[in-house]
């Protein structure tokens, strides 16, 4: 794993007072707005924004990422090169790294535990999700994992039915980020509208599911006791599972 080193000290008070003039800041969001180094990178994802300079200093790499609140949650930064390269998200990854040169700065929105997200390994993979336990309906529940930088939870590989399987405890059901509101029947993964194949309806659902119950089912949700997916009313509300991904997250 990855260690970490704080900016702190007299440097962190700089940030402060840095970013204090690009955005309103309590205590509360001072650690969020502070970037952290991490010193070992040998295995990370950035999600490069594609915005890069030169002939930048560190405090300017920085102040580029702050500018883009929204968006930039992490950059790297060459002394050797004064190469600036701003990105979204930064994740452990088994492999290789996205980026080849340069110190690697990240925000607290790797896997924002401030925001109630779990950083869960399982197998060789580590997961950042979010189990929320408050009811809302599918759009709803897709807009809160959005805002917190994230989406509803996908099953795209079978292994991602064992991760809820193992770490979902507190409920027993959840909406997924998987629908058929576009085409009767016809049911895509919301983070990236790509369609749910074959194999893997037949993985996720049994028996009668989906079945589009009173022609008005159109949002999937795990359900922990029967299928283990369901379609059901989208204007339900239910828990809701959201999933920080490095390369598609937003
Ligand atoms: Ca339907
Ligand atoms: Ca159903």
């Amino acid at each position: 794993m990855m260690e970490l080193e704080r900016v702190s000290g007299l440097q962190g008070f700089t940030w402060f007072l840095l970013f204090g003039f690009t955005v309103s800041l309590s205590l509360g969001t001072f650690w969020e707005s502070t970037f952290q180094k991490v010193t070992t990178h040998s295995n990370f994802q950035m999600r490069s924004l594609n915005l890069s300079w030169t002939n930048e200093d560190l405090m300017g790499c920085a102040t580029h990422c702050l500018k883009l609140k929204d968006s930039c949650y992490s950059f790297t930064y060459d002394v050797k090169t004064t190469v600036c390269v701003l990105g979204s998200w930064l994740l452990p990854a088994d492999t290789s790294t996205s980026v080849a040169t340069g110190d690697v700065y990240y925000t607290g929105a790797f896997c924002n535990t401030d925001a109630n997200f779990t950083l869960l390994t399982f197998g060789n993979t580590t997961y950042c999700l979010y189990f929320a336990l408050d009811k809302f309906n599918y759009t709803s529940a897709s807009q809160a994992c959005l805002a917190r930088h994230s989406h509803l939870y996908t099953l795209k590989e079978p292994v991602k039915l064992d991760v809820l399987k193992t770490f979902l405890v507190n409920t027993n059901d959840s909406w997924v980020g998987l629908d058929d509101r576009a085409e009767e029947g016809v049911f895509r993964w919301l983070d990236d509208k790509t369609l749910l194949t074959s194999e893997m309806k037949s993985f996720l659902f049994t028996g009668v599911q989906p079945d589009n119950a009173g022609d008005k089912e159109d949002c999937v949700q795990y359900d922990t006791y029967r299928y283990p997916l369901n379609d059901r009313d989208c204007s339900y509300t239910s828990p809701f599972v959201c999933e920080v991904t490095p390369l598609t997250g937003l």
